[in-house]
């Protein structure tokens, strides 16, 4: 793609969010004419904001003269307006293209259906505590531009396949795409495509981390290097020895699981993940292997917020789709003594949510679920019951749970249809955790 920051004058951004706003200061930063655009009539638009700005339909010739349409993640390029852009000559990117085209230092990215937080915000820890000024930014909260400003000797960007998807020139110094499963359908229509977003990760990478027994994460482009992850022993790249739950490296143990804060497989591979981003940077693994120790985990995943009559209570209120909700599954089930009591539904985005109903089978004793799909979930599982909302759900998990057992919030669904987000789910969680009776 041609350079637009050197070759175009003429931008309209699309949405006035956190990436459309970021977008708004750099191209004005950059001497730029920008116009803003949020196709919802009642968007809040801060008042500080002198330039052109259009809420909801557009007025006629809005796209004469313009030369770029930089469209925010959360809205789909198929909507008939950017595709009449792209149709008048406008060039259709995203904030991570304008990124890349600016970006001087090196830059590292995570995508994949889960981990890319956990992954993202550990790989930048790791670089920090060896004394490198990383930045993460990107899906994870920082809009990439915005890190522009703050000159990091290395980018750590989390990517999501609607940031991929409008992602061209991206040319990362080490890549991952961790693992896909069924998110964002109602965006990207078919697995194939959202598969394929991701992929776009690979496009120009020197580099890629990949799970050597997930054939998902490997570059469809075959002479891109790998550095290897996954859990069986292996005397080459990262490996796991099970009965000692310890990270390998070229086959020597260099972490166990227990001096990490930590827990689960998934997490295992999450690390390995980012020892291998960061190993491509010639930094010491074994050190960075000891900086994972002091690591804090990112709240809202597999966290246990409380135990109140002898009843653990989980919160992983990130869990969005069916993929997290099954690491959570695999990873506690077999360790928990008591029963598991699950609370999930809200909004699945499209997923078939049959798919969990094995590992119901195999690790749940009770469903609780609510919100617009959840009534799939009761109906697969064995005792299933469907309520109206959170502090319901917590209450009959309360009364069904015997001292030793185990209630989980993983939802598998966004939360969109009942909460504000998924930390206000959480929220909502924790507090009817607390009106429980003593
Ligand atoms: N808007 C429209 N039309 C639409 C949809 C939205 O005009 O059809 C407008 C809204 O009125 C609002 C703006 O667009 O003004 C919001 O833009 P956005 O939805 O792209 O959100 P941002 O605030 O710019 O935040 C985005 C990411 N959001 C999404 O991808 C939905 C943030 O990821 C990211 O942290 C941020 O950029 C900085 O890079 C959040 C997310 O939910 C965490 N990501 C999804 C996920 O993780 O599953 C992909
Ligand atoms: P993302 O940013 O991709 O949503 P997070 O690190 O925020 O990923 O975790 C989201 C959810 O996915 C949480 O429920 C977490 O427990 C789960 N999770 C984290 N890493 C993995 C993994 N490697 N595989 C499957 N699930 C994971």
């Amino acid at each position: 793609m041609n350079n637009l920051l050197n070759n175009a004058t003429h931008f309209v951004v699309a949405g006035s969010g956190l990436s459309g706003l970021s977008c708004v200061r750099y191209l004005l930063d950059q001497g730029k004419q920008v116009k803003l655009w949020d196709t919802r009539p009642h968007a809040h638009i801060p008042d500080t904001l002198t330039i052109d700005v259009v809420c909801g339909e557009l007025p006629d010739n809005y796209w004469q003269g313009m030369e770029v349409l930089v469209v925010s993640p959360g809205i789909s390029p198929a909507l008939p307006a950017i595709q009449n852009a792209a149709a008048s000559g406008v060039q259709v990117v995203g904030d991570i293209e304008l990124f890349a085209q600016a970006v001087q230092c090196p830059v590292i990215g995570i995508t994949g259906s889960n981990g890319k937080t956990t992954v993202t915000l550990l790989t930048t820890h790791i670089l920090q505590q060896l004394g490198i000024n990383a930045i993460a930014a990107g899906n994870v909260g920082l809009p990439a531009l915005d890190a522009l400003s703050l000159k990091p000797e290395v980018a750590v960007l989390e990517l999501s396949s609607f940031q991929l998807e409008t992602t061209v020139s991206l040319n990362l110094h080490a890549a991952t795409l961790l693992n896909v499963s069924a998110d964002h359908l109602d965006r990207h229509g078919t697995l194939d495509a959202y598969r394929a977003a991701k992929q776009r990760i690979f496009f120009h990478a020197r580099c890629a981390a990949v799970n050597r027994d997930d054939n998902e994460t490997l570059p469809t482009d075959s002479a891109i290097p790998v550095i290897q992850t996954g859990l069986t022993e292996c005397s080459t790249g990262f490996g796991w020895r099970g009965e000692t739950q310890t990270i390998l490296y070229n086959g020597q143990p260099i972490l166990r699981m227990v001096d990490t804060q930590l827990v689960g497989l998934h997490n295992a591979l999450n690390i390995q993940a980012s020892l291998a981003l960061v190993s491509v940077l010639n930094v010491d693994v074994e050190q960075a292997a000891q900086a994972v120790k002091t690591f804090k985990p990112a709240p809202h995943r597999c966290a246990k917020i409380a135990v109140k009559g002898g009843v653990t209570y989980i919160d992983d209120s990130k869990a969005t789709n069916i993929g997290a909700t099954e690491a959570a599954l695999i990873g506690l089930g077999p360790t928990l003594a008591g029963r598991l009591i699950l609370i999930a539904g809200g909004d699945a985005k499209g997923a078939d949510l049959t798919a969990l109903k094995p590992l119901f089978d195999k690790h749940v004793n009770a469903v609780i679920a609510m919100g617009r799909d959840g009534k799939v979930l009761s109906d697969i599982a064995a005792n299933g019951h469907y309520v109206a909302t959170m502090p319901e759900a917590v209450a009959l998990a309360a009364s069904m749970a015997q001292p030793g057992d185990t209630v989980l919030l993983s939802p598998a669904c966004a939360s969109l249809d009942m909460f504000k987000n998924y930390q206000h789910r959480a929220e909502v969680f924790a507090n009817a955790i607390q009106e429980l009776p003593a």
